[in-house]
């Protein structure tokens, strides 16, 4: 069988670099979105926004796509920034700041990342997963990997932020990586299924 096209429907950079390596023993041609495509996000959880994502790049390609919503919700902040993580400021440096800034009155430190992927065909759901991560905001950004708030979230018991680690670590504990072990068997009886 000649390789799928599975279109990620993302223009983040950062969650485009994972999933080509995520998906690079799968046979799939990985491809990203039509450049300047965009969806709004008008959905209340992050899985409604992946959803929406996911239906609207299948349709307008006519393949089958991949959609990512995710981000960190802080405990003393009431879970904020959560579904808003990349409309709450207008780059990751902005991000990170103002995240610590908000953050400065409280000793609780909690976060958790979240990450809901669905696959789509045209208006069909084919699979929708989720994973998580739990872990601290430092009161620095530490370490150059990654993307987004990758330098301030640290995961407790490596006691290394995501932006420390190298990217098999991130994949193997991280909520993207989490929701991807979820996704991996439901992917591999839909082929199985394509086959036949
Ligand atoms: P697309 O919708 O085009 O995929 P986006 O960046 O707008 O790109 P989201 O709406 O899902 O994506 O917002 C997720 C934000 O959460 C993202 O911009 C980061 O700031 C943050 N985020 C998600 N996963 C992350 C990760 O693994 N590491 C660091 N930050 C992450």
């Amino acid at each position: 069988m000649n390789n799928l096209p599975l279109i990620i429907a993302s223009s983040n950079e950062g969650k485009i670099r994972e999933f080509k390596k995520l998906f690079y023993d799968f046979p799939f041609d990985v491809m990203t979105q039509p450049v300047g495509f965009e969806v709004e996000e008008t959905g209340n959880t992050f899985i409604e926004n992946a959803r929406i994502k996911a239906i609207a790049v299948s349709k307008e390609t006519g393949n089958l796509s991949l959609a990512d919503d995710s981000g960190l919700s802080v405990e003393a902040l009431g879970g904020a920034p959560g579904i808003y993580s990349s409309r709450y400021e207008s780059s990751d440096k902005k991000r990170i700041e103002k995240l610590l800034a908000e953050l400065k009155p409280f000793s609780n430190r909690k976060a958790k990342f979240e990450c809901s992927l669905c696959i789509a065909s045209g208006e069909k759901i084919l699979i929708e997963v989720s994973g998580f991560c739990e872990g601290v905001i430092t009161f620095l950004p530490r370490g150059r990997n990654g993307f987004g708030y990758d330098p301030i979230f640290e995961v407790l018991e490596l006691g290394e932020t995501f932006a420390e680690m190298n990217h098999d670590k991130k994949k193997d504990i991280g909520h993207r990586g989490n929701a991807f072990k979820k996704l991996k068997p439901e992917l591999k009886k839909l082929l199985a299924s394509m086959d036949n």
